[in-house]
């Protein structure tokens, strides 16, 4: 594995540090990503899993995927990628995590104020008048009804066409733009707004570094390409800047 003294020196002298986080992050952790070649949309329709016309077609079947979805996230552990993440927030004098990811991973690999661009796939809440249902979701087989008003509970995840939670996004965005080191790891930059962080970040003057074993549409316009999965890349980037090298 190639890091270069330079890059760490860089990384030794950043003082506000921006992660973004995609689903290669917790692929070494079990969780299929979207876009690669074994990827759940490879598999699955997009259109008919996730977006607002696909759930109101078949609300039964969007809700049995988001559950076989939330048992295997149940069922494993953050991997060294997100420890290491969660470390960094020691580490820089400012640190903020952006993810796209809906798995919590990072919160129990004991990352704090993680902004979620996507929501989070274990809440849910009433599509018409937006109650939290705070039941367990895998102990209903069939999408369940509001109490209040007998809508159909969704979970708290944004779908195509969805708007991102607009504070959230504005976090996002402003911490890109006041990084002087900017990380955009295990994402593949396709789905926007997230992809534009990066470039933001880059057009405002942070160092950007993209960690991903696959280049992507937006490698050619950062700063250093990592080429190695995220759990081996990132403990070895935190053993070197520990050491004085
Ligand atoms: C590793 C690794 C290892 C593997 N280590 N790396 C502007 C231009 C064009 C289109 C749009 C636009 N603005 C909006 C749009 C439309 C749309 C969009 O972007 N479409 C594109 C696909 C073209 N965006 C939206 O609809 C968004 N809403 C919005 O913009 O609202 C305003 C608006 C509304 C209507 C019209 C116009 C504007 C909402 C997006 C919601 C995305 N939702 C999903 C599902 C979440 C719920 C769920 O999980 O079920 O979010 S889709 C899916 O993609 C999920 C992810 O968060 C998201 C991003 O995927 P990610 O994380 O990058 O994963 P992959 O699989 O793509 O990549 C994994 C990468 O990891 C790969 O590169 C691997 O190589 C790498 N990897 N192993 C490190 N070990
Ligand atoms: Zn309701």
């Amino acid at each position: 594995m190639e890091i270069s003294n330079e890059l760490i020196g860089i990384i030794k002298k950043s003082k506000n540090v921006v992660v973004l986080t995609g689903a290669g992050v917790s692929a070494e952790s079990g969780i299929s990503t979207f876009r690669d070649p074994d990827g759940l949309w490879t598999k699955f329709n997009p259109m008919e899993l996730a977006s607002m016309d696909g759930f109101i077609s078949n609300p039964d079947l969007v809700w049995e995927w988001y559950n076989y979805r939330r048992k295997i996230v149940h069922e494993v552990e953050p991997n060294p990628g997100h420890y290491a993440i969660a470390e960094m927030e020691n580490i820089f004098p400012k640190f903020t995590l952006i993810t796209q990811n809906v798995d919590r991973l990072h919160q129990r690999a004991g990352s704090h104020n993680v902004i979620e661009l996507h929501g989070n796939i274990m809440d849910n809440y009433c599509k018409d008048c937006k109650t939290p249902f705070e039941d367990d979701p895998l102990a209903e087989l069939h999408v369940p009804r509001c109490r209040k008003c007998g809508g159909m509970i969704r979970p708290a995840v944004v779908w195509f066409g969805e708007m991102l939670p607009r504070l959230e996004l504005a976090k996002a965005d402003e911490s890109a733009k006041q990084a002087d080191l900017f990380f955009s790891i295990g994402t593949s930059a396709e789905v926007y707004p997230a992809a534009n962080l990066p470039i933001t970040a880059k057009e405002y003057g942070a160092f950007v570094v993209e960690i991903n074993p696959n280049k992507t549409s937006i490698t050619k316009y950062l700063d250093y390409f990592l080429p190695y999965p995220s759990g081996q890349v990132l403990p070895e980037i935190l053993k070197k800047i520990n050491t004085n090298i």
